[in-house]
This record gives structure tokens, sequence and C-alpha cells, in this order.
């Protein structure tokens, strides 16, 4: 019989230089500290690129740079101009689309179904979404006057590398700040080709720097001088540090930290709309995603149907090769992060919990891990309570609608949650219970530029998205 099999995505479309420097004041310069590393690519260990560490000087440098071109030319521009920018970029976005999703997915390992359909077009989104907004601020219930705060520094991880620099940089230029953003030490590549984007778009050198670097370039950038607001995406323990860091120094903060989503499942639920949405909750990006459901908490009369149906879909996902338009599953971004993921799923085992993998051959090169369940887990067990941020899912059951909040509840993090029922009264009565920034109604992992998101407790503060994300860059 014929099988559906169209060629990989071609990597000849990128053109990856050999070594990168830093793009400060509108152009590619060397790195004055002398320390450089090499990005791989997870599926392959392939050393993509050289990248550059930025040291003090450089931090200094693109701090300079993007003061004065905050006070020369974008703090002072009309919202309409600064618009044209920023449509200017979403339009080049587009239309180097497939160029940004195969780098994408080479850097970081996700599979190019996502980098094309979900990554790109949410990142195009953002910029079309904050030039709509550049030039009605006086109109958006922020007085008549609302101003810019200056310099951002913003530091953002490798799970979503080209999303997450729009989730920053759209609303910061669109409210009329300059950027310095530093990329995760693992991804730096697209954010490299985003700076040749600001070059193509003839953005006024300055507006936005791009400084690589690994966290130590993270901590000079948000405790430098001059650097006003400080937004950051990344891990819970690096987000209190620079909290600690910040008090007291006048800027301002938001952080975007881990999660411990639980995806609640009633016995009511259409349970094949529920697996997808299970599937979709933890094993999009290979479950690098803070906001994933790492938990499902499924009602105990329909626990043996729905990990049935569960099981019999994993078995059908394909896990291999980044570029493959048929994969589902893509490679770890890095041995670290495999690591880790290894660690917490022993401690499951040795907590006593029960493990589960489809029957699934892993690459002999590069960073995998087969998707994985965990039945049988207690609230105390690590993998219920720690961010294991991998295609990994812990299953709890629960018996009725106040014990499932409880439970989910029932974690330090607070950043989203999902509930499947047919009863729309029981999605409001959960919805205002959930201690969490975003809840979503029979569906997950769902984005809309026009969305804030944000978590509560050590999930951070702050909102990004929408016209909440605005606030975040402005005086009132
Ligand atoms: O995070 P780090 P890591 C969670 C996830 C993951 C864990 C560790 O559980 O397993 O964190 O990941 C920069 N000052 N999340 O180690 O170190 C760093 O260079 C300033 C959830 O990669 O927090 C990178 O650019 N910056 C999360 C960024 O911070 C510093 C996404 C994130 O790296 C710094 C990523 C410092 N002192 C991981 N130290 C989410 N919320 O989605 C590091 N950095």
């Amino acid at each position: 019989m014929f099988e559906y099999a169209p060629a990989p995505e071609s990597r000849d479309i990128v053109d990856i230089q050999p070594s990168y420097g830093l793009f400060i004041n509108g152009e590619f310069v060397e790195a004055q500290g002398e320390e450089r590393a090499k990005t791989v690519n997870p599926a392959t260990e392939e050393v993509l690129a050289e990248i550059s560490y930025a040291g003090q000087a450089d931090v200094d440098r693109a701090v300079r740079a993007a003061q004065d071109a905050y006070d020369g030319v974008w703090g002072r521009m009309p919202g309409r101009e600064r618009a044209k920018y920023l449509f200017r970029i979403a339009r080049i976005i587009q239309e180097r689309a497939r160029e940004f999703a195969v780098l994408e997915s080479l850097d970081n390992g996700k599979p190019i179904r996502e980098s094309r359909d979900v990554d790109v077009p949410l990142v195009a989104a953002h910029f079309f979404y904050y030039a709509g907004w550049a030039d009605k601020l006086e109109h958006a219930g922020f007085g008549a006057n609302p101003r810019p705060l200056g310099v951002a520094g913003q530091v953002i991880p490798w799970n979503f590398p080209l999303l997450m620099l729009a989730w920053k940089i759209a609303p910061a230029l669109a409210c009329g700040n300059t950027v310095v953003l530093k990329p995760a030490e693992t991804t730096p590549l697209t954010a490299l080709l985003f700076a040749d984007v600001c070059r193509q778009a003839e953005l006024p050198p300055g507006v936005v720097n791009i400084i690589t670097g690994a966290g130590e370039t993270g901590r000079m950038l948000v405790g430098r001088e001059g650097v006003d607001k400080v937004a950051f995406t990344g891990s819970t323990e690096v987000g209190k540090q620079i909290a600690r860091t910040l008090a007291g120094t006048g800027k301002k903060l938001t952080l975007e930290l881990g999660g411990k989503a639980a995806n609640i499942v009633f016995e009511d639920a259409p349970l094949d709309q529920a697996v997808e949405g299970i599937v979709n909750g933890i094993f999009f990006n290979q479950g690098h995603v803070c906001c994933a459901g790492s938990r499902l908490l499924v009602q105990e009369s329909i626990q043996d149907e729905l990990l049935d149906a569960l099981k019999r879909r994993l078995a059908t996902l394909r896990l291999g090769d980044p570029l493959d338009k048929n994969t589902d599953i893509g490679a770890i971004n890095s041995a670290a992060q495999l690591d880790k993921i290894r660690e917490l799923s022993r401690a499951g085992e040795e907590e006593g919990a029960e493990r589960w993998s489809p029957p699934c051959e892993l690459p002999d090169r590069g960073y995998w891990f087969p998707p994985t369940l965990f039945t049988g887990v207690a609230q105390s067990h690590r993998i219920a309570r720690e961010e294991i941020f991998g295609p990994v899912l812990s299953v709890l059951t629960f018996r009725t609608p106040a014990e499932a909040i409880e439970k989910a509840n029932n974690t330090p993090f607070g950043l989203s949650a999902g509930v499947w029922t047919e009863k729309g009264s029981r999605i409001l009565w959960m919805a205002q219970r959930l201690r969490a920034g975003v809840v979503w109604a029979n569906t997950f992992n769902r984005f809309d530029p026009a969305s804030p998101f944000g978590g509560y407790k050590e999930s951070g503060f702050g909102r990004e998205g929408g016209r909440h994300g605005l606030e975040a860059y402005l005086d009132v």
C-alpha cells in the first residue's frame, strides 16, 4: 500500500554562518569578551555554529546603544511611525517563515510541524497585534500620556526561542522602549536571524540589540545600570535570584517562571477529544512548555477507559527527525535537560509510581526521551510536585470537583490548568477556583496574542500578551 512519506524539510534553505558576533547598534560586531561556545543540533549533536558570550564591556556597549536610540529617536517617535516598523517586521517574518521554522527546529529540536504551524505564525501574529496598539496607547485606559520606561533588558529561555523573543520585543517596541535581549545559550540562532530582520526592516540602530551568552551574561544585563525594566522567562530558581538582585533598584520587573499544570478530565468529557488534549498538553514541544499539562487529574470512574485510550494514542506518536513533517516528538533540547528528565523519572519509579512508555526506538545520536506515563502517582511524589519539563505525564485521580480543585491547586506554581467536561456551569465553577493564570476548557495549549498570559504564586508575576501586556512596558 502507498505510504505517505513527504521528504524532510531541507536544511539547505538556511544559511548558518560558522560563527556569530553580537548585534549591537544595528550591526554585527565582534564580542570584546573572549569566551565562545558552540550551539549544537540536539537531534544529531552536530555543531551548528560558534557563538560569542558577551562580557561586561559588551553588555555596557549594548545598553549604551539602547539608551542612545531611546533618547535619540525611538522614545520620541510618534506611535504611528513605530507601528510601521512593527508591521514591516511582521511581514518580513512571514516572508522568511520557512527559514525561521527550519532554523528553529535545527537549533531547538522541535518538530518542523510545530515550528512551521505554531511558533513562526504566532511570532508574526504578535508583531501584527502590537503594531496595532502602537498608535492607540492614549486610548487604552492608561491615561492621556502613557510613557515608555526606557531600556528593557530581556532574558529568554530555549523552549520557544523565537516566540519568547516576540512576546518580549513586540510590546516593548510598541510602547516606545528600546531593547537589549539575551537568548538562551543553547538556542541563539533564530534571535540572530531576527537581528537580520531588524536590519532588513531598517529599524533605527540601537532600538533592538541581541547579545548572546549564558547565565553570566544574563546576570550582567539585568543588573546593569541604565536598564530600566527587566523581563525574564526561565527557571523559578533564576527568577527568584533576579527578584532579589533587583529589589530596591527601582527597576520594573516581570517574571514568567515554571509550572505544574493540572489537566482535569471529568467523566462526562468527550473522551477522544480529551485524549487529544492530554497528548497536546504534555507532548507538544517534548513537554518543554511552562504551561504543559504535566499532571493528568482523571475522575476515578473513567480512569481505566481513559488510560487505555491514551496508551493506544501514545503508541501512534512518531518520534524522530525534527525536520521530517511526520514527526510528532522531536529531540530534548540539551544533555542537561535530558539528565533532569531522567533523574525525575527515576525518582518516580523509586517513589513507587508505575512507569509506562509505548514501544519506541530512540535514535543513536542526539538527546531523546520516549513519551512516558506514570500511574499510581501520589501528591507527595516529586513527579507530582516538580517541573519535569519533558515528555512525562503524571496521572492522579479524583472523585469530586472539590477534590479536583484541592489537588490541582496543591502546588507552589499557578500558571495554567485545563478542564474537560460537557457542563458549562462546571467549567465556570472550576475556573473561579483554580489558582492558575490561564484556564483552558475542552482544549489545551492554545495561545493568542490578544490573551494575557502569566502566573500566580511561584510561576511569576506580570502578564504578557493582550492589552495587559502593555502595562509591563509603560509608566502610567
Ligand atoms: O533555565 P535558566 P535552564 C525550567 C525548566 C528547566 C529548568 C532549568 O524546569 O528544566 O528551568 O532550565 C538565563 N541571571 N524552565 O537551566 O537557567 C539563561 O542563560 C540572568 C522553565 O535552562 O533559568 C537563559 O537565557 N539570566 C522556563 C535563561 O536565563 C540567567 C523555560 C533561562 O535559563 C541567569 C526554561 C542569571 N543568574 C526553563 N542564569 C519557562 N518558564 O518556560 C541563567 N540565565
